[in-house]
């Protein structure tokens, strides 16, 4: 009798263990539909897209002298034209050609800010350029002053002569495999961060 017990709470012990599986796999898939949702882009109303447009972008953390950069003092900086730049989807779609854009390199607004460095060896600072709608790309202090990539990460603030969309200032990082995910439309600050 005692042992027939035994197995009948070990049987039910079980299935509740594979009910609470079977729950948990539902929960992942509906995470992931919910996912998926999430990175379609709704459409917004002129008015509501205005409200994210930023006229300055601020440059701001670990640095020594904080900057608010609008269009006009990204002109006065070294403005370099970029011809046939792809913006790329996450499975290498081209979503969008800009014929001519314009832009200063990050790297050159970060050496204005100058970021707060002790001595050579201190390195290991990120940089995040965030956008209005709180998207944000990463950027570390080595692939923008050790590696090719210091000279293809932009600051955008002109499209084929006239004023880019989706904001007053976008970043963009040219030699990306798939540039869609660094190209921040409605940009508004660009921050450095110490990894502690
Ligand atoms: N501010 C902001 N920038 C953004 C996004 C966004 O949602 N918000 N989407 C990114 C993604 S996922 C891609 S592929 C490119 C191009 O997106 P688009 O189709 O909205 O032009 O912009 C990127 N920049
Ligand atoms: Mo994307």
């Amino acid at each position: 009798m005692k042992t027939k017990n035994y197995i009948l709470i070990l049987l039910i012990a079980f299935s509740c263990s594979m009910c609470n599986s079977s729950k948990k796999e539902e929960k992942i898939s509906t995470e992931k539909t919910s996912e998926t949702k999430k990175h379609e882009h709704e459409t917004l109303t002129a008015e509501d897209s205005l409200k994210l447009v930023n006229h300055q972008i601020e440059v701001k953390g670990e640095v020594e002298f904080p900057l608010r950069l609008t269009v006009d003092s990204l002109r006065k900086m070294k403005v370099v034209t970029i011809d046939n730049f792809k913006i790329t989807g996450k499975n290498g779609e081209v979503k969008r050609e800009i014929k001519a854009c314009k832009g200063v390199l990050l790297k050159d607004i970060l050496e204005k800010a100058k970021i707060k460095q002790q001595d050579h060896k201190d390195r290991n600072f990120y940089i995040v350029a965030r956008a209005s709608d709180n998207y944000k790309a990463t950027f570390s202090w080595a692939e923008l002053f050790n590696n090719p990539t210091g000279e293809n990460a932009y600051i955008l603030f002109e499209e084929n002569g006239k004023p880019v969309k989706n904001g007053e200032m976008i970043a963009i990082c040219q030699n990306d495999t798939r540039t869609g995910p660094r190209h921040v439309y409605w940009l508004k600050s660009i921050e450095v961060y110490k990894v502690e």
